[in-house]
């Protein structure tokens, strides 16, 4: 097999053929909800479908299209990576964070990581953007795992003191002042968590939980890239709020919530 490295730069060539971009400045990962909002950044020049890149492997969860559109947004050059894909589709954690090394290899020295979340406060009701401030990471797996980079690339060894990015943040939060801070919990799901799951995380300093982002993060950190991540709170936890999990509400909310994404996303890509 191709070392993961190499492989993330034969896509990103071939990303580059089929875009007529020779190089991103920022990439975001579209999570659920999020994609939707994206028209408010204006008509992307081209869209790839993430079947024609070597390495990608095509998403199983309804609403997630693989394809990376390229927009420029005040003379920023941004790649928009929709159909995200999941350990809980039967991937490795490289296939996971394949399209975020692609990106990266394609230039991106900023990766926007956005997600729909479960939240774990109850004060912080579905609908509500949080800026990711830190990560646990439940998955028991890590792009870090197998052979060493290879020569030119960082220590396995990464250090994750300052992950998501406090300058980042604190651009994010300039641009929205109203955006609060939480801890995400990327649990392996598929099926959301039991309450007393939901409380042990809540213990362990967790206030969002999700299936998705902390692999990509700790990836695009090996790479030297800055780090912002979003989640937007979608649904309490379980035991958290009375009444069951409904995947479809999630979905709901997600929508209902997507004019105000795009639009957030906009502010914040602008200011980046
Ligand atoms: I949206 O409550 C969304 N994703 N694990 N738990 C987990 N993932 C989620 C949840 C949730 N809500």
């Amino acid at each position: 097999m191709t070392n993961p490295y190499e492989l993330a730069r034969v896509a990103a060539d071939e990303l580059r053929d089929h875009s007529g971009v020779d190089e991103y400045d920022v990439a975001v990962v579209l999570g659920s909800g999020w994609k939707e909002g994206v028209v408010a950044l204006g008509e992307p020049s081209s869209v790839v479908s993430t079947s024609s890149l070597s390495g990608f492997v095509a998403p199983t969860v309804a609403g997630h299209h693989g394809e990376i559109l390229s927009i420029e947004l005040d003379g920023t050059r941004i790649a928009l990576v929709a159909g995200r894909v999941h350990l809980y589709e039967g991937n490795s954690a490289h296939h996971v964070v394949h399209p975020v090394r692609t990106v990266i290899a394609a230039g991106a020295k900023k990766i926007v990581l956005t997600n729909a979340a479960g939240g774990l406060d109850p004060s912080v009701a579905p609908g509500t953007v949080v800026v990711i401030r830190d990560h646990l990471n439940l998955t028991a797996t890590s792009p870090m795992e197998g052979p060493s980079p290879p020569e030119g690339y960082g220590s396995r060894f990464v250090d994750l003191s300052d992950l998501y990015s406090a300058r980042l943040r604190s651009i994010a939060r300039d641009v929205e002042p109203a955006l609060s801070e939480g801890v995400y919990v990327g649990l392996r799901g598929p099926n959301y968590e039991t309450p007393a799951e939901i409380e042990m995380v809540r213990r362990l300093g967790a206030t969002l939980v999700g299936m998705s982002t902390v692999l990509e993060a700790i990836a695009a950190r090996h790479l030297e890239a800055d780090v912002l991540g979003l989640s937007l709170v979608t649904n309490f936890a379980a035991g958290v709020a009375d009444g069951p999990l409904n995947h479809l509400d999630v979905l709901e909310t997600g929508l209902s919530a997507s004019d105000r994404l795009g639009a957030l996303l906009a502010r914040v890509l602008s200011a980046l």
